[in-house]
């Protein structure tokens, strides 16, 4: 397989004004037939282009006409899963008669079946595995879409738009047709046919027009939607205040599908979602379900706007609609709770997941300058990282500049598909704000690495921060230039508090330093005392941080700190200094020891009633192992876990009385809510009966077996659960079996007891993953229950990381069987094995020669873009 360029973009040489489609519904054969109203695109310049539609090797051509004449075979070819026509006229009517098995689908793109349903998911490319179309997002057309099936059966028939017409057919079959005004790509194109229940609501837009929202779902989850609509509805107020975006359909549809390779899709008027991400319920589903629920419904519905009403002109500007999307959502759940904890939670995501992305194999720009297979870079990459540009853009400008920019941004480009380039020019025309330079963070790949120095003159009352940057090599950019990153920086005395020094002559306890240059020196005068600086507060910049605290300063950061993210940033460097001599000592075999400054501030924390619950929780949660593999220069699996453990058990043996109480003083008697308080209240609950776990208290195994049997809610119940496995609770495995007898018949809740068994420790872990495979809750064909069993046996370390290579070997056979069934799934799984160069030399060697296993094998285009540039 090839790479295509984003330099060598050029515009379509044909437009499609109109596109009418009509689907015969069938269990066997679908019949789909395309009429499309086509031009010669006047930018192309070119009268001879020939007409080149993409189709997939599954689309079965029945016939194909030009105004109404049938082509003989020799007028067209097929080559390549592509439609070539020669000789066409500068406008004209083509019509495509295509044959599709959405029943034997089971790359889950295009047409597809999934439970008794029909239903379709198109981007990034799946457009073309239905019919011949110009599939690409800068070819934007009105659909007209006509669904024929049996009523009976599929008594739901949905398409974008609004419903404009309803009958029946001669043979009683009966005709929707669905038209969506909005000019779309068709990667926002979607179809759902199915036998499903729907809930009703209305939202009365600002300008005071009702919009009918309905969620679909099968019957018996319609009970588990409630929440999904409300989020809904505070999406779309939220979009108006903040961004004056209003709904612009009078209909607006969610549909719920249990086999989805994504989390959901925004389709215009029409969004479909993995029915993990829409359905939620106290008993099933834990709070942190219920906040990606409420965030993913948020970020589909952004994309009515960011990503629909403007578009990408091209798949390498995928980041235009899903960084800002990500940041808009990011932004949205933040306003709906804590703005701290939905500050720390993005941030430890990124620095554990993206920038190990940005420092492996497949590292590339936010705006990719090519590809293989489009599929492979929906990306951390191209959605956090991206959000992250946004975010910038937002503290460079502030909020009003920044809300003249989205809105010059949306009023200039509604109705077209733009480039990343194009959203910058918008922000800085409207703010008048240079983003020359800023825009290099699009295009170089790599965490920028920024060290700061320090230097306080007493008689001057002068200080100086030295900060330099450097980003390192990635694969296809060997040397980095300088980018444009803000640090917002606040200084504080001995005391703690914060001192109002100088800067640019404006006094401020918090400034934003632009750091152009490779090193640059920034001057605060009238500092009355040597200051302790809080660096990069609230993350302003994606970068990794470099200063030389001593753990003094760590721990008066740590304590009173004014920014509640730097806290926390605080008390992660601390552990990750103890637990990076821990680490060392661990892998060359000494016994462990530590004289932890760690235990000193959390006992402080602990004692603090004034903090947000949230914000101690998320505190007292140590470095996770994926966050300290990215850190480490050689990983060592089995020495970080070890590490860890002693770590968390000294921390809860010096405290076990204050876990001990914390978890008691934050048992809720009332009603489940999952309301921001509660929420907060729970996640403290429950890491202080983590902590309390690994103490030899006898009262901690009754209550870990009290909560599980009595919770009245899903984290309560699966909290205790995920204690009991990764404490070795005597009754550990009884409770996974009562578990799955009680929620068998969800299979939401069933796949998380699949991940939790497979991450369980155990001398035969694998045989245990095996049986997962093997049990009837498990599926191949469902994605969610894939990444569940092979998410969980990941994060099993020493099952995985097996000496003899076994853990490593099973999942490529996996990877290998789901290749052709699923090639955007298979190639999803392949990401432990790209960190191969990382791990120490015995588990490396045999990471590697899996991906050559690999390799070997006749491979999918994801596939063997990820595999083979994981071995360059
Ligand atoms: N566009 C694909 C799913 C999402 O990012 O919303
Ligand atoms: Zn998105």
């Amino acid at each position: 397989p090839s790479a295509i360029y984003l330099k060598d973009y050029k515009v379509p040489p044909f437009l499609i004004d109109k596109t009418e489609l009509t689907f015969d519904l069938d269990e066997a054969t679908t019949v789909v037939t395309s009429r499309l109203h086509m031009r010669r695109n006047p930018l192309d310049g070119k009268s001879n282009a020939p007409l080149i539609l993409d189709g997939g090797e599954d689309v079965k051509l029945i016939g194909v006409a030009m105004d109404g004449y049938a082509l003989p075979p020799e007028e067209y070819q097929l080559v390549d899963d592509k439609l070539i026509i020669t000789a066409t006229a500068d406008s004209f009517i083509l019509t495509c008669e295509t044959l599709i098995e959405p029943q034997n689908n089971t790359r889950l793109e295009g047409l597809y079946r999934s439970s008794s349903m029909f239903c379709t998911q198109c981007e990034a490319e799946g457009f073309r595995h239905i019919t011949y179309y110009l599939d690409r997002p800068d070819v934007m057309s009105v659909f007209t879409t006509t669904i024929i099936a049996d009523e009976a059966r599929y008594p739901v028939m949905l398409s974008n738009g609004n419903e404009i017409e309803r009958a029946k057919t001669d043979e009683g079959k009966t005709v929707v047709v669905w038209h969506d005004p909005f000019p779309k790509p068709a990667y926002l194109f979607a179809l759902v046919a199915g036998d499903l229940a729907v809930k009703n609501d209305l939202f009365t837009t600002q300008s005071g027009r009702d919009v009918k929202l309905q969620i679909f779902t099968e019957s018996h989850n319609i009970d588990k939607v409630d929440y999904a609509m409300e989020a809904l509805k505070r999406s779309m107020r939220w979009d108006e205040e903040k961004y004056g975006r209003e709904y612009d359909l009078d209909i607006f549809m969610i549909v719920a599908v249990d086999d989805f390779n994504m989390g959901a899709m925004e389709n215009k008027g029409l969004n479909v979602f993995n029915s993990s991400c829409l359905l939620a319920s106290p008993k099933t589903t834990t709070d942190d379900a219920f906040l990606r629920v409420e965030a993913v419904v948020a970020h589909e519905y952004f994309h009515n706007w960011s990503g629909n009403r403007v578009t990408c002109r091209d798949w390498f500007q995928l980041s235009l609609k899903e960084g800002f999307t990500v940041f808009r959502d990011q932004s949205f759940s933040a306003d709906m709770h804590s703005a701290t904890v939905k500050r720390v939670e993005d941030v430890s995501f990124l620095k554990t997941a993206q920038f190990a992305e940005d420092a492996g194999p497949m590292a590339h720009p936010v705006r990719p300058s090519s590809f293989i297979e489009i599929s492979n870079f929906y990306t951390l990459t191209v959605y956090e990282k991206g959000s992250e540009i946004v975010r910038m853009i937002h503290t460079l400008l502030g909020e009003e500049l920044f809300r003249k920019g989205s809105d010059l941004y949306f009023e200039r480009h509604d109705g077209q598909a733009v480039t990343c380039d194009d959203f910058v020019a918008a922000m800085q025309d409207a703010s008048g704000i240079d983003l020359t330079l800023f825009k290099r963070w699009y295009s170089q790949a790599g965490t920028p690495i920024v060290t700061v120095e320090d230097t306080y003159l007493p008689e001057e009352q002068r200080y100086l921060l030295t900060i330099k940057q450097e980003t390192p090599a990635t694969p296809g950019q060997p040397t980095k230039l300088p980018l444009h990153i803000p640090i917002r920086v606040g200084l504080l005395n001995e005391q703690g508090q914060e001192i109002q020094a100088q800067y640019q002559g404006e006094h401020s306890t918090d400034v934003t330093l632009l750091l152009t240059e490779a090193e640059q020196t920034f001057e605060f005068t009238q500092v009355s005392s040597k200051p302790v600086p809080s660096l990069l507060r609230s993350f302003s910049a994606p970068v990794k941080l470099r200063y030389n605290y001593t753990a003094d300063q760590l721990l008066l950061l740590m304590s009173a700190d004014s920014d509640g993210f730097n806290r926390w940033s605080a008390a992660q460097q601390l552990a990750v200094n103890e637990l990076t001599q821990l680490i060392e000592q661990a892998s060359s075999g000494q016994p462990l020891a530590i004289e932890s400054q760690l235990v000193a501030g959390l006992r402080s924390l602990l004692a603090d009633e004034s903090l947000d619950p949230a914000m101690v929780a998320l505190i007292l949660a140590l470095p996770s192992q994926a966050y300290l593999s990215e850190l480490a220069e050689t990983i060592d699996p089995l020495a970080i876990r070890k590490a860890r453990q002693f770590l968390k058990v000294t921390i809860a043996n010096a405290l076990s009385e204050q876990f001990a109480q914390t978890y008691q003083n934050n048992i809720i008697t009332s009603d489940y809510q999952p309301s921001a308080q509660d929420i907060a209240r729970r996640s403290l609950k429950s890491m202080a009966l983590s902590y309390w776990s690994e103490t030899s208290d006898d009262k901690v195994k009754a209550a870990i077996a009290e909560q599980f049997a009595n919770a009245d809610n899903m984290t309560d119940q699966f909290g205790a659960l995920s204690i009991a496995v990764h404490s070795a609770h005597p009754d550990a495995a009884s409770m996974l079996n009562a578990f799955y007898e009680q929620w068998k018949n969800e299979p939401l809740v069933v796949n998380k007891w699949l991940m939790l068994s497979a991450s369980q420790d155990a001398d035969d872990a694998l045989a245990v993953v095996e049986g997962l495979m093997a049990h009837p809750s498990f599926d191949l064909k469902n994605p969610n229950k894939v990444r569940s069993v092979l998410g969980g046996f990941g994060q099993n370390v020493a099952g995985f990381h097996k000496e003899d290579g076994s853990g490593y070997r099973f999942l490529a056979d996996q990877i290998i069987v789901l290749n052709k069934r699923n090639p955007q799934l298979a190639s999803r799984l392949c990401t432990p094995l790209t960190r191969w160069k990382k791990l120490k030399p015995e588990l490396s060697v045999k990471m590697k020669a899996e991906l050559e296993r690999i390799l070997a094998e006749d491979l999918s285009k994801d596939v063997y873009e990820v595999v083979s540039k994981s071995l360059v």
